[in-house]
């Protein structure tokens, strides 16, 4: 049996600034530009490996460890812009292995908790495109293949580039200007640090994508998001990763956050995502900025209750003294605070 045979990994991102809504639901083009931080590979991370032959029968997949359907029009347009180009290479080149009319098997496994908001289906869809990519030999860059990836889902194009990632909303109805660009490498601001704090990690209750529809069809602070807030934060934000300005970095990320989910809530009927433990460990970090009189903690939520705080690596038992104190029964720990006065977080 001739068999080929190509594995990836492709990590986490985290938004920073929030992509919400959808001007094209086929193609997931945003109603907005958005940025992130891609985590590192060693953390969060999808495993994906794709097999094609001749042999191979039908297109399947596995999903940490059980069958899942391939028909969703969502894979189905990634697989078929694939082997689209592949085609491409083998009309140029007939020496080629003719792999584009061949079926894929793909077997992924991710090591954190699938569809907790934890950005399980950027990570998903950047590593199947990015097996493919690679079992094709695709010459395309990955602002190009990072656009295979958003048709699989949004955020996925921003995981194909490490570091500081910007997704450009574009402006074209086909899609071909709505890409992933990188701002700067991760060792460009490498004290940069992110925690994550799992609050839980059962299934969101409402899926993404239609919570973004309902917030688009009936959010009135949703148009003013768009229009007058994403814009201007977008150049700021650049701006500052570039400066390495970290107060304003923070500012900006809490913001956002608080914005997106402002629009979830003004969606009819509303949307929460954030739960009680959620909005204490906000209050948490405005206690820690405020008692330090320094910004030392940035918080954002995605589409669930989990928390991802960005911080500076010389400040991390400033903040984790305050985590410690609240979530972990330390032994030995010499507490500086009352039980009323921490309990107040939760
Ligand atoms: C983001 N989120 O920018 C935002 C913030 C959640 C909140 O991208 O429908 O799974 O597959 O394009 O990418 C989650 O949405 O949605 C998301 P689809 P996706 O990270």
């Amino acid at each position: 049996m001739t068999l080929f045979v190509a594995s990836t990994t492709a990590p986490v991102n985290i938004a920073t600034l929030k992509y919400w809504g959808k001007r094209d639901k086929t193609l997931n083009l945003p109603t907005n530009s958005s940025i992130s931080v891609t985590l590192s590979q060693e953390d969060l991370r999808t495993l994906t490996s794709v097999c094609t032959g001749p042999e191979i029968t039908e297109d399947k997949l596995w999903l940490n460890g059980s069958e899942e359907s391939l028909k969703s029009e969502r894979t189905q347009n990634c697989l078929a812009d694939l082997r689209k180009l592949r085609m491409k290479l083998e009309d140029e080149d007939s020496n080629l292995p003719k792999m584009s009319k061949w079926n894929v098997v793909i077997v992924s496994e991710n090591n954190f908790p699938t569809a907790a908001g934890l950005a399980s289906s950027a990570a998903g869809f950047a590593a199947l495109v990015m097996a493919i990519a690679k079992l094709y030999e695709l010459p395309d860059s990955l602002s190009e293949i990072s656009k295979i990836a958003r048709k699989g889902s949004g955020s996925a194009c921003r995981s194909l580039l490490g570091g500081y990632v910007a997704w450009e909303m574009g402006e074209k109805a086909d899609g071909s200007d709505s890409k992933a660009v990188q701002i700067a490498p991760m060792e460009h601001w490498p004290n940069m640090k992110a925690a994550i704090l799992v609050v839980s990690a059962s299934k969101k209750d409402t899926p993404s994508t239609s919570g973004m529809q309902l917030t688009v069809g009936t959010s009135d602070l949703f148009q003013h998001r768009i229009k007058d807030v994403v814009p201007h934060r977008f150049v700021e934000m650049k701006q500052a990763v570039l400066e390495k300005d970290w107060p304003t970095f923070a500012e900006l990320t809490m913001k956002d956050s608080n914005s997106f989910h402002a629009t979830c809530l003004d969606s009819f009927p509303p949307i929460f995502y954030m739960n009680d433990v959620s909005k204490g460990i906000i209050k948490l970090c405005h206690f820690i900025n405020a008692f330090y009189n320094e910004t030392i903690v940035a918080y954002t939520f995605d589409a669930g209750p989990n928390a991802v705080l960005y911080y500076l690596e010389e400040n991390e038992s400033k903040l984790f003294a305050f985590i410690y104190e609240l979530f972990a029964e330390v032994p030995g720990w010499d507490s500086k605070f009352s039980k009323d006065e921490l309990t107040q977080f939760l």
